[in-house]
């Protein structure tokens, strides 16, 4: 048995784990008790990790055209024609499009190619959609991309507001973590702030059900109330700050009175004034934002609306104070470290004269880049107006993930040259690759991750490169040297790597930048194998400093990296979304995650993970569904001005009337209209260029195809498009499960099944015509093999009960009759456990039977929520 240390590949909370690999290369996962993210728990995506280690679907070869061919060849072909383009039509004809699941030192060597030898700004990351607004709202107040506090002071604190953040789902481990604080520390107080009513909601002592976009008119007055009523920090503004005289005078004007602002963000007044009150009463706040602030034509603003009132209050630098951006990917920061977005030119330097200078002279730059590059939505746009020519997609999945998605599908199939890295075979976007690489996965990576809190971890190998997949590094160093550049890309490790870019965040630094790593330095390959996490800045400059063993918190000084050393207010006229509702589009989509999936599916479309959730949906308020006729569960369609997406719906009062929610993971891969961004308007926050995935305009109506069905089976099986006009395929335990339904149909069911699925096939059949139900099975030696269930409209059997069938050797009468009647054990249907397999009816059934009250009360009965702890939310709101 061997026990490696590494980080999980998912989320920025950047939890520890322990990888342990047995002779029969088995793989267990464990948290790692000693990493200070998580001390030892994961979450419901964490622990499932050694599921997701096969190597089904994996990319294993390089290919051209589809063909498999030897990496020569490959590299040749990219090398030679990057420098055709490039003299053809000069090197803004050239873009990479890279991500924030990257390495650091992948990341790095990607920037250094693109900016410092290609010589253009050219290369953006998903990071653009997903944090750059913070990124933008940081600098503008500290003159740095600096995120100032820690977890510990989330914990610490005795408020937390939460900020369109849904930390239940998208970073379960710290969310645990400020539940066991609250448990320990009664006083302390969580408001949400969230148009939706999420999981998060259930820790917290008041939710603030907030007008969509709405978020700076209730800081702006907030700012104010703490003016107005005193509870500014006179020493902190003068000492530390500049422009709150203006900052306050436009908070005042553009917020006006508590009427006002309860008009604009649609909250009572009592609520605001309440929220306002706790915040002034309360010394250390922390307020945590994520994509409800960032994702918004208006979410730089968003941002510094928040920390002007942290500033204001002089709430910065301490113990469980401070606002604070969770990032979204386990190396979103590493992204923003090494300046791999187009607007940043390397290791937090921008493009002034004097910074590349620095860069060029360190790196001995042939071709270093003076100007910005193209952000991702411009940068798509001009693949699609063919002034970029060839473009270099790493680790993303832009097709599913890119707001206007079917632009991006028409951009990337028009394109001359794309070239597309990734560990898997198909996803929507290697469908437009001209050259493939295949690269590691999580397991066989080296390198390093920086999480939300500037904690710098190792991913250590714990598995073998499988056929010939190469690391992210290697292959870029490859092409930048058959491009000539052989000295600058001459790197044997990620050692290699990681040493020159600690240098250079040290070079001619002398406390002039915040992010600085020299302290690190000299280090051996083994010191870096054995590199412990750490936060950043490491450095002997720095006097929030301490030494080798990092930073936990930054401005505790109130020295910042602005010209005049003092943090800036921002004067902000809060603005609407870019595109509101109207008659024709009446409803604002909102969208975003579910608990146990990851962004485009392609590492969490495991059988144990589509328990929670399999088919794409849509949440809608039960009073907007009457009135457009919808029912729970049926069939609807959601459109917008750019595109059209197919779905089931959910009835929930979580939602406010006249806002969706459908989730971004859904893509065509497994479904024909699942792809929530072809919906989505591609318009950006002017600073950061950080699209508005929260607030497109959009209607939905119902779908009322003129039959619906399933079918469940032990192969995966090829559909026939004729006839289908909705298909979703959901990977289950022991089969695949398939929704459909159609406008048109066979005029013989049975004739079809023999057609498709096998004319020597012995089926069971059930049918009443009068009722257009049609209900076949297939057993191979009393074992189940495929199953299909047709009706007129969505009232079918429980699909749950029937897949349990699937694992029987052999069925019992009943069980058989079942398969005709479609009549099964209505027990098992939606898992909320997904480490144990328990679902919604078991727990209501076991709560009423054995009188359960708390969650560990749960636990001791059926297991539920005692591993992972992810659906204790949901537990908590099956108990109230
Ligand atoms: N399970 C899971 N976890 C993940 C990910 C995943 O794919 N799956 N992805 C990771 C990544 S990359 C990211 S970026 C993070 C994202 O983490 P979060 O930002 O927490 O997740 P989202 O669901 O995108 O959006 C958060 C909330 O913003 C709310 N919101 C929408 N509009 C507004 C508004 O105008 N104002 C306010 N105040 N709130 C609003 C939404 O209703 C939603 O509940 O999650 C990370 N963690
Ligand atoms: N509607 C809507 N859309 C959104 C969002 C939203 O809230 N709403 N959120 C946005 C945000 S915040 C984000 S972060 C994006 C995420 O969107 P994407 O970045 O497109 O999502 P992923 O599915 O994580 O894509 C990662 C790809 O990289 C591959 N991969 C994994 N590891 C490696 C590796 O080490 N090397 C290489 N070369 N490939 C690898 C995976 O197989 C996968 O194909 O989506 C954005 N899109
Ligand atoms: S919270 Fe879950 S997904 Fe995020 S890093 Fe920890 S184990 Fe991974
Ligand atoms: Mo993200």
């Amino acid at each position: 048995m061997s026990s490696t240390q590494t980080t999980c590949p998912y989320c920025g909370v950047g939890c520890g784990i322990i990888a342990q690999t047995d002779s029969t290369k088995s793989v267990t996962i464990q948290g790692d008790k000693s990493h200070p993210a998580n001390f030892g728990k994961l979450c419901s995506k964490g622990i499932a990790l050694s599921g997701t280690l096969g190597l089904e679907g994996r990319l294993l070869h390089p290919e051209i055209d589809n063909n498999s061919c030897d990496w020569n060849t490959a590299l040749d072909k990219v090398a030679t024609e990057f420098k055709q383009i490039i003299e053809q039509y000069g090197p803004q004809a050239i873009a990479f499009y890279v991500s924030g699941q990257l390495l650091t030192e992948d990341y790095y060597v990607a920037n250094k190619l693109m900016k410092g030898f290609i010589g253009a700004g050219n290369i953006d990351t998903n990071s653009r959609l997903c944090m750059s607004s913070s990124l933008s709202g940081y600098k503008r107040a500290f003159g740095s991309d600096t995120v100032p506090g820690n977890y510990e002071d989330v914990e610490q604190s005795d408020l937390v507001v939460l900020v369109g953040s849904n930390l239940a789902w998208c970073h379960p481990i710290l969310f645990q973590r400020l539940m066991i604080a609250k448990e320990k520390h009664p006083n302390q107080k969580i408001v949400v702030i969230d148009p939706r009513h999420t999981a998060t909601c259930e820790i917290a002592d008041t939710h603030l059900a907030i007008k969509a976009g709405s978020d700076i008119w209730l800081f702006n007055g907030l700012l104010d109330f703490l003016r107005h009523n005193d509870y500014l920090d006179y020493e902190y503004l003068e000492q530390a700050t500049d422009g709150f005289a203006a900052a306050f005078q436009t908070a005042r004007e553009s917020s006006g009175s508590i009427s006002g602002i309860s008009q604009r963000t649609g909250l009572e007044e009592e609520q605001i004034l309440e929220f306002f009150q706790l915040f002034a009463d309360n010394k250390k706040v922390v307020t945590l934002y994520s994509q409800g602030v960032n994702q918004s034509t208006s979410g730089t603003d968003k941002v510094n609306s928040i920390i002007n009132c942290h500033l204001a209050t002089g709430r910065l630098g301490q113990v469980g104070m401070g606002p604070f951006s969770m990032t979204g990917q386990p190396n979103a920061m590493g992204g923003r470290e090494v300046g791999a977005l187009a607007n940043q030119l390397a290791s937090h330097m921008d493009f002034s004269a004097e910074h590349c200078d620095l860069v060029q002279e360190f790196w001995q730059a042939s071709n270093i880049a003076t100007s910005p590059g193209l952000k991702a939505i411009d940068l798509f746009n001009a693949v699609h107006a063919g002034e970029v020519k060839a473009i270099w997609i790493m680790a993303t999945n832009p097709v599913v993930s890119l707001p206007n998605a079917n632009l991006v599908k028409q951009a990337l199939a028009e394109c001359e040259l794309v070239i597309v890295s990734d560990c898997v075979r198909d996803n929507d976007t290697t469908a437009h690759a001209n050259v493939l690489f295949p690269t590691l996965a999580w397991g066989e990576k080296n390198g390093t991750v920086t999480n939300s809190e500037r904690r710098i971890s190792r991913q250590r190998t714990f598995l073998p490169a499988p056929a010939e997949t190469k690391a992210d590094w290697w292959i870029l160093s490859q092409v930048a040297q058959r491009m000539g550049y052989e000295k600058a890309f001459a790197y044997n490790s990620s050692a290699d790597i990681f040493r020159e870019y600690v240098a250079l965040s040290g070079y001619k630094n002398e406390g002039t930048r915040d992010f600085d790593l020299s302290g690190l330095l000299p280090f051996s390959d083994e010191e870096y194998q054995a590199l412990k996490p750490v936060q950043w800045p490491i450095c002997d400059s720095s006097e929030h400093c301490t030494g080798l063993r990092g930073t936990e918190r930054m401005f505790a000084d109130k020295r910042f990296f602005t010209s005049s050393g003092k943090a800036q207010f921002i004067s902000i006229t809060p603005r609407p979304p870019a595109s509101l509702p109207d008659i024709k589009f009446p409803f604002v989509l909102n969208t975003g995650r579910i608990r146990d999936q990851w962004h485009t599916m392609t590492r969490t479309g495991i059988a144990r993970l589509l328990r929670h959730t399999g088919e794409s949906y849509v949440e809608i308020h039960p009073n907007d569904a009457q009135t457009a006729n919808i029912n729970h569960g049926s069939l609807v369609t959601v459109s917008s001005r750019l595109g059209k997406w197919m779905g089931r719906a959910k009835l929930t009062t979580n939602q406010q009337m006249g806002n969706l929610f459908i989730p971004m993971h859904f893509n065509s891969q497994t479904s024909n209209c699942a792809r929530v961004d072809v919906l989505v308007a591609p318009h950006t926050d002017p600073i950061s260029g950080q699209p508005e995935f929260k607030h497109t305009p959009v209607k939905i109506s119902a779908y009322r195809p003129i039959w619906q069905g399933f079918i469940l089976s032990k192969q995966p099986l090829t559909l026939p498009t004729k006839d289908i006009d909705y298909s979703v395929k959901i990977l289950s335990d022991n089969c695949w499960r398939y929704e459909l339904a159609g406008e048109t149909k066979p005029d013989n069911w049975n004739l079809w099944l023999h057609h498709n699925f096998g004319a020597n096939l012995e089926w069971l059949e059930y049918q009443d015509r009068a009722n257009g139900c049609y209900n076949y099975a297939n057993l191979i030696q009393d074992r189940l093999n495929i199953c299909m269930f047709i009706g007129k409209d969505e009232n079918l059997p429980n699909r749950h009960g029937l897949i349990q069938l699937f694992t029987r050797d052999k069925l019992t009468p009943a069980e058989r009759l079942a398969l005709l009647t479609g009549h099964n054990d209505e027990h098992r249907n939606n898992t909320i456990c997904a480490c144990f397999n328990v679902g919604h009816n078991e727990l209501v059934a076991a709560i009423k039977e054995y009188d359960l009250k708390t969650v560990a009360q749960i636990g001791e009965k059926i297991q539920a929520g005692s591993n992972c702890g992810s659906c204790i939310p949901e537990l908590k709101a099956l108990l109230k």
